[in-house]
């Protein structure tokens, strides 16, 4: 842990601190609209306090941000933090009853919306039983200020909430395969953990860097990669509203010669899918790529690397330890292991009776560290069952080898055990991936007619090939050749696309269903 003073607001180091090191005309974020330099920033934080205060928001009091990914959300993110208020920000891809709950369970009274997510709130403002004001950002309708008018009337200048390094900073919610979203808190001291501990230590960022994240900011793993991140050490992130499509995600690596981007595997196996990109597409600058979100198959790791000559920095995290926990190194990396624990993170591999398992053995990782959040808002059964003592429960599989690389081995609830013997869908899914034909796979387990479990693999082909019967018999032949011979997918089935978490997870129990 650092020893933070006993007087700790998250905003004077991340914002504030920038303007007494004579950073205030260093560019901060580049948007879709424009830039602001950390200046700009400051200052915009200040006006968002004030607005906020002006809305009656009170220290303590949760404050929804559903915005899309602009400079919007930094100022309204930091300015709430700074007045001591609790920033939610949330998933932008939801539906109206999902932000119902996220806005009853959270009782924010304020909501802050993109004009475009509007439509998605309308129904069910008038209902609410805790939120006063909504400020929307983007266009209004003439009847309503817009964001950016209400901040241009507040003062520049804001006294900072005297709170605490444990003072209750933001939530995040977090969904898991059943139940409703755990509103999951995070203190004002977990932030800068994670900045020193994955951003410093393992990925090398400098003040020179500039970058840019496909993950959207109301990601835990967005908003450490394109907002804390930078922000901890005075580089530039560039924010980009739009779907991070392979084409609009090289633009921007393009147009600001990004020198750190962070994406998903199925955007990285996207990129290198589309016939039209090549390394002249992106940034010349770029010298770290970095993946997670779910394990990165070695087969794209590689070609990525070939193609475009900077490795892939694949790791893990959540949103309940904030950030990435466990990953390879630069210079180090072994595509198709998820590398070591993050120094200041602790990391154990369990089997079903909480008790260690051996190297190369099977179990759930759990983890231990500073940024782990404190509970689930209002949730005590599941906060039990995943937050013990210092020990977070993943609920993902691992293998440790004897050099302490960690393996991916699916989710605790995907593993399949075939004549007895676990077999991680992952695993198959790698070897399917890497047959010319195969874009995306997933794997899951099927009961044959004795009820027996059995892989089952939905194949997603690259657009240029046809699903034909004979291409069942290839494909599995080709897994037989790879991997031991009970783990090859007893059964194929062509798709036109795998369903997924907004996180670019693969959602296997929906296959499963
Ligand atoms: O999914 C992940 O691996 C991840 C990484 C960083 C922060 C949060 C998450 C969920």
């Amino acid at each position: 842990f650092l020893e933070l003073p006993r007087r700790y607001n998250a905003a004077t180091h991340f914002i504030d601190r920038h303007i007494a090191e004579g950073r205030g005309a260093k560019t901060a974020f580049i948007d879709d609209k424009g830039s602001c330099t950390y200046a700009e920033l400051a200052a915009r934080v200040n006006r968002a306090g004030n607005l906020l205060k002006a809305q009656g928001v009170k220290p303590e009091q949760r404050v929804l941000l559903a915005m899309l990914d602009s400079i919007d959300f930094p100022a309204m993110f930091w300015g709430a933090m700074k007045i001591g208020a609790v920033p939610v920000p949330v998933n932008t891809l939801l539906t109206t009853p999902d932000y119902d709950f996220m806005l009853r369970d959270s009782r924010a009274v304020v909501l802050c919306v993109s004009d475009a997510l509007m439509e998605r709130f309308r129904p069910i403002i008038s209902g609410q039983p805790y939120l006063e004001k909504v400020l929307i950002s983007g266009q209004v309708p003439p009847t309503v200020t817009p964001l950016v008018k209400l901040l241009e009337e507040q003062s520049d200048q804001l006294e900072t909430a005297a709170t605490t390094p444990d003072d209750i900073g933001f939530w995040l919610y977090s969904s898991g395969s059943t139940g409703s979203p755990k509103g999951t808190m995070h203190l004002h001291s977990d932030i800068v953990h994670t900045c020193v501990l994955y951003a410093e230590e393992v990925l090398g960022i400098r003040e020179s860097d500039v970058v840019f994240s496909a993950a959207k900011l109301f990601f835990a793993y967005g908003m450490g990669n394109a907002m804390t991140f930078p922000l901890h050490v005075g580089a530039t992130g560039v924010l980009m509203a739009e779907r991070p499509t392979p084409n609009a995600v090289m633009k921007r690596l393009k147009d600001h010669q990004a020198t750190i981007f962070y994406g998903v595997p199925t955007l990285y196996a996207g990129i290198l899918a589309d016939q039209g990109i090549t390394k002249d597409s992106g940034s010349a600058m770029l010298r770290r790529c970095v993946s997670a979100g779910e394990a990165l198959p070695e087969d794209i790791g590689k070609r990525w690397e070939k193609t475009f000559g900077v490795e892939i920095l694949d790791g893990i995290g959540s949103t309940e330890m904030l950030h990435i926990f466990l990953s390879n190194r630069p210079g180090e990396v072994r595509y198709g292991s998820t590398g070591m624990a993050v120094p200041g993170y602790d990391l154990r591999v369990v089997g079903e009776d909480g008790k260690e398992v051996a190297a190369g053995e099977i179990g759930e990782l759990l983890v231990s560290g500073p940024s782990c959040a404190v509970a689930y808002w209002n949730n005590r059964t599941k906060s039990l069952a995943t937050f013990h003592g210092p020990w977070t429960r993943t609920g993902d599989k691992y293998v440790c080898d004897k050099d302490g690389y960690y393996t991916y081995a699916g989710r605790s609830d995907d593993m399949l055990k075939v004549s007895g013997i676990w077999v991680s869908p992952f695993e198959v899914e790698s070897a399917l991936l890497a047959h010319p034909k195969v874009l995306e796979a997933a794997v899951v387990a099927h009961a044959d007619t004795d009820e027996l479990v059995k892989p089952k693999a939905y194949v997603v082909l690259k657009a240029e090939f046809i699903a034909e019967e004979s291409l069942i018999g290839e494909l599995q032949m080709f897994v037989k050749d790879r991997l031991a011979p009970y783990k090859y997918p007893r059964w194929i089935e062509f798709v036109a696309e795998l369903p997924k978490t907004a996180t670019g997870k693969i959602q296997r129990f929906k296959l499963r269903a």
